[in-house]
């Protein structure tokens, strides 16, 4: 997977404003400065596709991007700041609920946590709630050219038992300075979006006319 086509196309405080489309989604989210816009970025080659921000936990919008004309990333604000007040608190986590909870072709949720360290309550809390409605998570460590080669497998295995990952659930290393990783979280992508086109297929099958109706 390469991406060649990265579009804004909308900001959405509830799902009635997101797009109606039948691409596949990507959900990212994670606390806020741990590297979610920059990562966005990264990943789709663009330098200010995902504003990275000196305010953090301001933007309370879903950010909607379309990629490659074909399939949606979903950014979602950070959490986990206590300058937000408990109101926005409330919101944040309703308009989420509401999306995780609405949105069918939301096929695959990157948590983004900071490689440095163990992660917070609130990421924990995150995953949990991901996975209490059964969402796939790839757990994105960020900031990886932070951590020194000696550290690396300690900080993994802290990952790893702080958030006790289920089923097929992997975490993925990453940099947005040094790109460690992307390859991965590409190769994760076509892996979604394929298994989504064969379970897709055999829904539909078999094809019979797909000609255009034409107007007379
Ligand atoms: N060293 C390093 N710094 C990063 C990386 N990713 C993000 N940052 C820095 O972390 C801060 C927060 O990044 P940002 O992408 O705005 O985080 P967001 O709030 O999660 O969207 C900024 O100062 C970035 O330059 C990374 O991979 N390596
Ligand atoms: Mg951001």
């Amino acid at each position: 997977m390469e991406i060649k086509k990265a579009e804004f196309i909308t900001s959405a405080v509830k799902n009635e404003g997101l797009p109606v489309h039948n691409g596949v989604e990507f959900m990212f989210c994670g606390r806020s400065n741990v590297g979610k816009s920059s990562f966005i970025n990264t990943l789709t080659n663009r330098k200010k596709l995902a504003k990275t921000s000196s305010n953090p936990g301001k933007t309370q919008t879903l950010n909607v991007y379309h990629i490659n004309d074909e399939f949606y990333f979903i950014d979602v604000p950070g959490y986990g700041f206590a300058r937000v007040a408990k109101s926005v608190k409330a919101t944040f986590g309703k308009m989420i609920e509401q999306y995780v909870t609405d949105r069918e072709n939301l096929k695959m949720v990157f948590l983004l946590v900071d490689f440095r360290h163990k992660p917070t309550e609130d990421d924990k809390l995150m995953y949990d709630f991901l996975k209490y409605y059964n969402l796939p998570v790839t757990v994105i460590a960020t900031k990886s050219d932070k951590v020194k080669n000696s550290e690396r497998s300690k900080n993994k295995k802290v990952i790893l038992e702080t958030l006790q990952l289920q089923g097929n659930d992997k975490m993925i290393v990453t940099s947005s300075e040094s790109k460690e990783g992307l390859g991965l979280v590409l190769s994760k992508l076509d892996e979604v979006l394929e298994l989504h086109a064969s379970t897709q297929s055999e829904v539909e099958s078999p094809v019979v006319d797909e000609l255009p109706i034409e107007e007379v």
